[in-house]
């Protein structure tokens, strides 16, 4: 029999001491909310949960109903447990403090509610990506502010995805390797189902969108073109690509088999260091990847040591399988 989620959990604040009760709670809490947007976005029509809500979110991006609902949810399952002080989310222009009737906690939790919003309506895997962070010493007792949010990734206490896709999986680290749990739909549980999970260090597929080719900078038109030319060019092997335009489905192909995924800097808005948010996108995802054994940066700098300015900040991003990622770094060297 499996082991459940709450099993791994005590499992590893009792023996291993490597989480606190709260945190452990947190993370039950998480992902029952990613349970009931599993449960919703297996709904669709029937649910009437697809479209536009026909608002714009911060970034300026409209926001599908998906991406609205899974953020109530979110907010809602986790703003009366105790061990929040505040939340962070793409979808929320600034942090939600949690409200003075429940009690308050010392963690962080930001997250991305629905990952992968273009691929909702066309019934393509999408998914929730959260990471939490402990509030700064200095914050006992004070009202906390968007300042207690900009740490590094570097200090994450934990991190994960849930994936809504053939399967509803739930991907989580603690610091201590990757672990990943499949929802058992008939028992309603998360079942330890993959431990230990391990990137292959060289690879032979790439994920990028090649739309953008003509924006790209002078490093990663080379780095894909040596790709292209396959075993008879630099490279000498045959590369094969893919693209989800899910992060969520991108990563756990990567976790799986190998692979390296690119969303960089490009030109068409010279301002924005890239597409995809530093806080609640990059981090969580590279912990992760580091987790299992490979690497994240976004040219050359590696992204959880990133010192961030700003809950919105976006960031250019480069990981996957180790040697590959060593190797794209040295076309910007
Ligand atoms: P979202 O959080 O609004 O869904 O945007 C993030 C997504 C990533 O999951 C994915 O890697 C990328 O955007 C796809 O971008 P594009 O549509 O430019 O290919
Ligand atoms: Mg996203």
């Amino acid at each position: 029999m499996n082991k459940t989620l709450t099993q791994y959990l005590v499992e590893q604040q009792r023996q291993n001491k490597l989480i606190p009760s709260e945190v452990r709670l947190l993370i039950e809490v998480i992902a029952r909310a990613c349970k009931r947007i599993g449960h919703t976005v297996g709904k669709g029509a029937l649910g009437g949960v697809l479209g536009n809500q026909g608002t714009e979110n911060v970034q300026g991006e409209a926001q599908k109903k998906l991406d609205v609902i899974s953020n109530e949810i979110l907010l809602e399952a986790n703003e009366w447990g105790g061990q929040l002080a505040a939340m962070a989310s793409e979808e929320m222009e600034t942090i939600h403090k949690i409200p003075n009737r429940y009690p308050k906690g010392e963690y962080l939790l930001l997250f991305d509610p629905l990952d992968g919003s273009s691929n909702i309506d066309v019934n393509v895997s999408i998914g929730t990506i959260f990471s939490i962070l402990k509030a700064p010493e200095n914050a006992t007792g004070r009202e906390i502010t968007e300042e207690d949010f900009l740490q590094p990734g570097s200090k994450q206490v934990a991190a994960g995805y849930a994936l809504y896709g053939p399967q509803t999986l739930l991907v989580l680290t603690i610091g201590n390797g990757v672990v990943v749990f499949t929802l058992d739909r008939e028992l309603g549980s998360w079942l330890l189902t993959q431990e230990n999970v391990r990137i292959p260090e060289d690879t032979k597929e790439f994920s990028i969108n090649m739309s953008n080719s003509r924006h790209w900078d002078q490093p990663i038109q080379h780095y894909i073109q040596d790709c292209l030319a396959g075993s008879t060019g630099p490279r000498g092997k045959d590369f094969n690509m893919r693209w989800v335009a899910s992060m969520v489905a991108e990563v756990h192909r990567i976790l799986q088999r190998g692979g390296i995924f690119l969303y960089p800097w490009d030109k068409r808005d010279p301002s924005k260091p890239g597409k995809l948010r530093l806080m609640y996108e990059a981090n969580p995802m590279s912990m992760l990847i580091e987790q299992a054994g490979g690497a994240a940066v976004d040219t050359v700098n590696r992204i959880l040591d990133i010192q961030p300015s700003q809950i919105h900040q976006r960031v250019s991003v480069i990981l996957g399988s180790k040697n590959e990622v060593e190797t794209v770094k040295k076309y910007f060297q």
